[in-house]
């Protein structure tokens, strides 16, 4: 549809407000053409005259009726009773494994079928006490790759620091990696899982990274893709281990490992039943976030926004999947869908007069400023005010410390960055990178899904929520950094399509002049970098706040899950309806 936008303001370049401070911008030159008629419209303040802009999303493809309609058998007894049958005899094996590779290698198993959360504190202390003895580096493992690649990275994955230089073991005198290596495909595609566990700096875990993936690369071309080892080395060279979805991945991985011919049954018993029993949990979260969202009309009522509601729910189970969290998950759906509903006012929908009048009634978080808001904005600042008002309720009444200032001050610096983006779009202005970024990992809204998540799943005290308050974890920073990243890799040529401020991609090519695809190939990179900084992040705070540094890591994963193969948010028929038929709707 065609970009047609009339506003007063529009005639004169506006002055860009950033949090501290006004803006003004570099030089001249960033200020592209404007978008499409803006100059020469004649501004007209009646609202059945404005012709706004459309993204011509789709409907929903998921009915109210199904979703109401999920049912699972998979509950209580005997399903609970098998589990923990199950459950005991696997706790058995793992304590009286007769060596460390087999502990390793029951671990590594156990984590990719989806099951390591039951076994949390054996495998933390079997974990803890292979660090303790220092056993990758007194262990004669230097004709096996793949066990130290392997000890390594299950430490690393649970933050224990191991040095990158037990790998020195496999590089010949000039520093290469050893020919024989070539041979040794499971080895490689270990090493290739191990490395992506690097912080800033590790050159030999940059150069595994490398060295596997162009040799694995040139094994895939003429392997047999239907042994169950090819089918692990083509799956890691689109995504490695470190960066995937869980669920997404369980579900993937007990479907392969039912091929491998000495599979054993019981894990995969157990596995199944698990994931079975974790859907069925799922299902009732997302019926009653679908209720909630069928309540607010905001589905109905705002024809030009996303309704989304089964996509909004499937991020949650990205985010959190354990069963003892269906609060966070029930809160989460709500953030995203209000996220989702808002984003598309301020990119598509309103006017830049609008958008600053709601802006400012987020910002003083004010019931008195609703007069001024046109109808459709009502609905929208009423809901997002009375459900966050509620979630901090709900902290207020259960842990007793009141977060509600921290959350509107996390929303209103949501709408604020919302609000430079879409000046900047009315400007014509391109930002550099940086300044771009500096704005965008705020407008990507993870730093408000990750400060509500942070209160739902760590229970904090009040001394440490007043210090969470004050000044948010790095970690917050770098994955909203990868979701931003990623999203603008999947949606930023529709968006520009229809009309939009310049992503990151843009504007990288408008600074430096290269080509998309370059452009592309350094933001891929910018991604790789920003996964080191969470590694880093992580290894200095081991053991603190574990559960939300997961929660942290997992918006990352789903933001590379999501739009792995274009707008999988935006444009529900793409991968991600089958995605979610296989973790919400269909058991194993
Ligand atoms: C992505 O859309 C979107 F809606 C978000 C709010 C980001 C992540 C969403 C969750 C987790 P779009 P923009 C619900 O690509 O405008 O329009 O920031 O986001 O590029
Ligand atoms: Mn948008
Ligand atoms: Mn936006
Ligand atoms: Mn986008």
């Amino acid at each position: 549809m065609a970009l047609t936008h009339f506003a007063t303001s529009f005639c004169t370049l506006p002055t860009l407000t950033l949090r501290n401070g006004s803006y003004t911008p570099a030089s001249s030159k960033n200020y592209r053409s404007l978008p499409p008629k803006v100059r020469c419209m004649v501004a007209t303040e009646a609202a059945d005259q404005i012709v706004r802009r459309s993204a011509n999303y789709q409907t929903s493809t998921w009915e109210y009726d199904f979703v109401q309609s999920l049912t699972s058998k998979y509950k209580g007894e005997p399903y609970t009773a098998r589990t923990r049958k199950l459950k005991a005899e696997i706790s058995m094996r793992l304590a009286n494994a007769s060596k460390p590779l087999d502990q390793l290698e029951l671990i590594d198993t156990l984590q990719r079928l989806g099951l390591s959360y039951h076994f949390g504190d054996e495998i933390e202390s079997i974990l803890k006490s292979l660090f303790d003895e220092n056993h990758i580096q007194n262990t004669k493992t230097a004709n096996d790759l793949y066990a130290t690649a392997l000890e390594f990275r299950l430490l690393r994955q649970h933050g224990y620091k191991v040095p990158q230089e037990v790998f020195n073991q496999f590089k010949d005198e000039q520093g290469n990696f050893r020919a024989w290596l070539h041979d040794d495909l499971k080895g490689m595609l270990y090493l290739y899982e191990a490395s992506h566990l690097l912080v800033e700096g590790e050159s030999i875990l940059d150069d595994a990274r490398d060295f596997t993936t162009k040799n694995l690369e040139k094994y895939v071309k003429k392997c047999n893709s239907s042994e169950y080892l090819s089918k692990l080395v083509s799956h890691a060279l689109e995504l490695p281990l470190a960066w995937r979805m869980l669920r997404l991945e369980a579900n993937w991985f007990i479907n392969v490992y039912e091929t491998k011919t000495d599979m054993e049954p019981i894990l995969l018993e157990l596995a199944k039943l698990d994931f079975n029993m974790v859907q069925a949990i799922h299902q009732e979260d997302l019926k009653h976030s679908a209720r909630w969202w069928k309540s607010t009309g905001l589905g109905e009522k705002l024809d030009f926004a996303r309704d989304r509601l089964m996509e909004n729910f499937f991020w949650t189970v990205g985010v959190i999947f354990e069963p003892q969290f269906s609060n966070c998950r029930r809160m989460l759906a709500k953030v995203n869908s209000l996220i989702t509903t808002i984003d598309d006012v301020y990119d598509v929908y309103a006017t830049l007069d609008e958008l600053e009048l709601f802006t400012d009634a987020i910002v003083r978080w004010d019931l008195n400023f609703m007069d001024q808001l046109p109808h459709y904005m009502k609905l929208c600042f009423l809901s997002v005010y009375n459900s966050v008002n509620e979630m901090a309720y709900d902290i207020l009444k259960d842990q007793g410390v009141d977060i509600l200032p921290c959350l509107k001050k996390v929303w209103a610096g949501l709408c604020k960055s919302y609000l430079v983006e879409a000046k900047w779009y009315y400007s014509g202005y391109t930002p550099s990178l940086q300044e771009y970024l500096d704005n965008a990992w705020v407008s990507i809204a993870a730093p408000v899904i990750l400060v509500h998540a942070y209160f739902y799943v760590s229970s904090p005290t009040a001394e440490e929520a007043s210090r969470f308050m004050e000044e948010y974890p790095d970690i917050i920073r770098w994955s909203s950094m990868i979701l931003r990243l990623a999203d603008d890799l999947g949606t930023s040529s529709d968006e520009l399509k229809r009309g939009d401020v310049s992503k990151s991609i843009q504007c990288y090519m408008y600074e430096t002049k290269v080509s998309e695809e370059k452009a592309r190939d350094h933001i891929k990179n910018l991604i790789g970098n920003t996964w080191k900084k969470i590694n880093e992040y992580r290894f200095a705070n081991p053991r603190t706040s574990q559960t939300f540094n997961g929660v942290t890591m997992n918006l990352a994963r789903m933001a590379q899950c999501m739009y792995q193969y274009g707008d999988g948010h935006g444009v529900g028929d793409l991968e991600t309806k089958d995605r979610v038929k296989s973790i919400l709707i269909k058991p194993l």
